[in-house]
């Protein structure tokens, strides 16, 4: 038996896994006792990692729609006709009329390509990810506020922490292994708050839960703020030393008291006292938080108003210290490095800068679009209005996984044009009208970057089946139909690309990555790369306060319930792969959405009843489970289920700064499904 080292595929912990290889097959995986984020532990989702790779439901050859019937065609043939069909688009329409969505599912040297296909070749700033729906507001609160929109310190620098206040995520489902970490550290004795409107088994852990209404995140942050100015807890030092905007904070801060948040949040204030002392007194206290904080149209102010605390208690910059927006997919952050992103090229430099363009100009041998692009929610919006025509989507599934999903529909349906890319059908392919099959992370090489910054090397275990092939190829041949040259012997001339136009990742190769990886920033070949942001400085120089306040939740008596949307430890989000896992399936098979037994009561509804969840763009019949992990007025529904898409019921109302959807809280209201 071969054994490969590379990284799970799922979620941005990063975990070191290594696929068992047999005569051709992975037959299984097991812990990396050498790596360090996973040392020699993996969560289920890990173990089971290999399972869907060789799935008879694998698309293993390239697909063009002749009609209601999609017929097999070579690989030159669909390339061929994907590349006619966008360039008669660009001549009609504009540049401005295509677009791409990349994968947070795809290397770092896929993005980097499908990315400078849309500027290079299509010459528009179109392109987009999933990171639209997830950390966008963690890439402008935290851009604006310190600098940098990632991950501050390591997983491992919270076992040096004496109080950990994690928000808005569900750790021991999503990120089961820094959620080891911090139970790790508050066995040590460490203090943990955790704030989720749920009880979920981090709430049920925890020394402190805060239970705030959905969307009320500002309200209470600002609370803990104001007490630990009265009680004197701020570090006075570093705000003079490091920071700009105290004062401006400090007097909006004053207004926060424990009885209005109270009001706004319905936490006790005693509660709110004792999370803001075990914070305010800790030496060294870290802010943990997801999709709880950034998924509302609140999302940016959420994130500064977190951003605030950090700083104010002088917790940036040290072990044990420091914010960290958990990112997702595991290479959800590797995928907006590299410039995945309507503003930015890789390395979050501004296509708006000139200096920047004129750089990217002379590296990719043509002009390039200055306009910033439209972001993945506005792309669908455009498409339905005809100003997108053509797309790209590279391994993502938004017939399940967007907002609105009527609206994704008819957008889809509106185009002249769609090439999807993936390795398994979709409710998304069936709307192509070429399929592109892919490699998966088992049958190809290059890199992602973690949630921790730490960019890995992916190895090919197995070879892609059929006539599969890995996307930085497709990608490259795609580059070549639009005249840009793009002759990549391997996915490492790629990152040598990537190194040279990339100040963040300039010395990072292949070859230097190991079995731990590099953590950027990476600047040059004998740097070491960077575990802890912000030690001496920031990169704005002095970190900012914004003062933010909360926002106005008006009532809606027509939808008296509401409804927060988010995921299972078992499933990861459409469940292309893990619904394909029979274990994995066979802990969560089915759709429920979750009320508290008193609203059931009201509702007449029990465990195992049907009902239909209605909010103002949908409807939705779904099976009933009473459970009191949702307080009361709130229910819950995991999105993985497409007979049941959570997704039928949300809407398109999107934070102004960073246009991420508001997922978590859609009012709803629900009855008995008739008969
Ligand atoms: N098993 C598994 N793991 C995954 C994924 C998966 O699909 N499956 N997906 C990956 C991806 S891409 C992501 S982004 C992460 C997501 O990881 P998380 O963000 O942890 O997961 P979610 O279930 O979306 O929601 C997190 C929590 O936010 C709480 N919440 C909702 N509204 C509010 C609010 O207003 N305030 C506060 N404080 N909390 C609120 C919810 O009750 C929920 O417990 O997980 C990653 N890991
Ligand atoms: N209601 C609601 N909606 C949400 C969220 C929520 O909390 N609530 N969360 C949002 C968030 S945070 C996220 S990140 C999104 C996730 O949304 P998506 O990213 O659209 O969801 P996935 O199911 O992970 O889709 C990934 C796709 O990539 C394919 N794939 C796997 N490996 C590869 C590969 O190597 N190459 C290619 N090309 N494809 C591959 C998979 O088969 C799958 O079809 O959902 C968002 N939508
Ligand atoms: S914690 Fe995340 S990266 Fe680690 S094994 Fe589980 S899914 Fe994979
Ligand atoms: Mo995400």
């Amino acid at each position: 038996m071969e054994k490969i080292a590379t990284i799970c595929v799922y979620c941005g912990c990063g975990c070191g896994l290594v696929l068992h290889v047999e005569d051709g097959r992975v037959v299984g995986a097991s812990p990396s006792s050498a790596h360090p984020v996973s040392r020699g532990r993996l969560c289920v989702k890990g173990w089971l990692a290999a399972d869907f790779v060789h799935h008879p439901d694998r698309l293993k050859t390239p697909l063009v729609r002749r009609g209601e019937r999609m017929a097999r065609v070579s690989w030159d043939e669909a390339l061929s006709l994907s590349a006619k069909r966008l360039r008669e688009i660009r001549e009609e329409s504009g540049p401005d009329s295509l677009a791409i969505l990349t994968s947070a599912k795809g290397t770092n040297e896929e993005n980097y390509l499908l990315a400078k296909l849309a500027r290079a070749a299509l010459g528009t700033n179109n392109v987009d990810h999933v990171a639209r729906l997830c950390h966008a507001p963690s890439v402008a609160g935290l851009g604006i506020a310190l600098g940098s929109g990632a991950m501050t310190n390591p997983i491992r620098s919270l076992l040096s922490s004496d109080a950990i206040l994690v928000t808005g995520s569900n750790t021991t489902e999503q990120h089961p292994l820094v959620a080891a970490t911090i139970l790790e550290a508050q066995a040590q004795g460490a203090t943990l708050i955790v704030a989720d409107p749920r009880r979920t088994q981090m709430a049920e852990l925890a020394d402190i839960h805060l239970a705030p209404r959905l969307g009320t995140d500002v309200a209470w942050t600002n609370g803990m703020l104001n007490l630990i100015i009265g009680r004197g807890l701020i570090d006075e030092d570093f705000i003079n030393e490091r920071t700009e905007g105290f004062s401006a904070l400090k007097e909006l801060a004053l207004r926060y008291t424990p009885a209005a948040v109270e009001r706004i949040t319905g936490i006790p204030p005693a509660d709110l006292e004792k999370a803001a002392a075990a914070f305010g007194e800790a030496p060294r206290a870290a802010v943990v938080y997801a999709m709880g904080t950034t998924q509302h149209s609140s999302g940016t102010d959420n994130v500064l108003a977190l951003a605030n605390l950090v700083l104010a208690t002088g917790n940036v910059g040290r072990d044990g210290t420091g914010i960290y927006p958990l990112r997702g997919h595991q290479n959800v952050q590797g995928a907006c490095d590299m410039g995945a992103l309507p503003i930015f090229y890789s390395g979050y430099q501004k296509v708006e800068d000139p200096a920047a363009r004129r750089k990217m100009e002379a590296a990719w041998g043509t002009d390039l679009p200055a306009t910033p692009g439209l972001t993945a929610v506005e792309m669908m919006e455009a498409a339905e209005e005809g100003r997108i025509r053509g797309m790209i989507i590279s391994g993502e599934n938004p017939m399940i996984s967007y907002p609105d999903r009527g609206q994704v529909i008819r957008a889809l349906r509106s185009l002249d044009f769609l090439a999807v890319a993936d390795i398994f059908p979709t409710e998304t392919t069936a709307l192509a009208d070429v399929v592109l099959p892919v490699a998966s992370f088992a049958e190809k090489d290059g890199t992602f970057t973690s949630t921790e910054r730490r960019i890995q090397r992916v190895r090919r275990a197995v070879t892609p089946p059929g006539e599969a092939r890995p996307e930085v190829e497709v990608a490259a041949e795609l580059l070549r139909r639009f005249s840009v040259t793009a002759d990549y012997a391997s996915p490492e001339e790629v990152m040598a690309e990537i190194s040279s136009v990339t100040p963040s990742y300039g010395g990072v190769s292949s070859r230097r990555l190991g079995i731990s990886g590099l953590s950027w920033p990476c600047p040059s070949p004998d740097h070491p790369g960077t575990e802890i942001l912000h030690q001496g400085s920031f990169p704005i120089g002095r970190a900012r306060f914004y003062a933010v306040e909360q926002q106005h939740l008006p009532e809606d008596l027509d939808y008296p319930l509401f409804l927060t949307t988010g995921r299972s430890l078992f499933h990861f989000h459409t469940g292309t792969m893990t619904r394909r896992t029979h274990l994995l399936d066979r802990e969560r098979p089915k759709a429920t959405v979750d009320i508290n037994p008193a609203d059931a009561a009201a509702l007449g509804v029990r465990s195992g009843t049907m009902v239909v969840v209605e909010s103002a763009t949908g409807s939705l019949d779904i099976e009933a489970r009473l459970t009191a992990e949702v307080p009361m007025g709130t229910v819950y529904i995991p999105f993985h289920f497409a007979e049941a898409p959570a997704n039928q019921l949300t809407t398109r109302t999107l934070d102004p700064t960073s246009k991420i959807p508001g997922l978590k809280r859609t009012p709803v209201r629900i009855r008995r499904a008739e008969g």
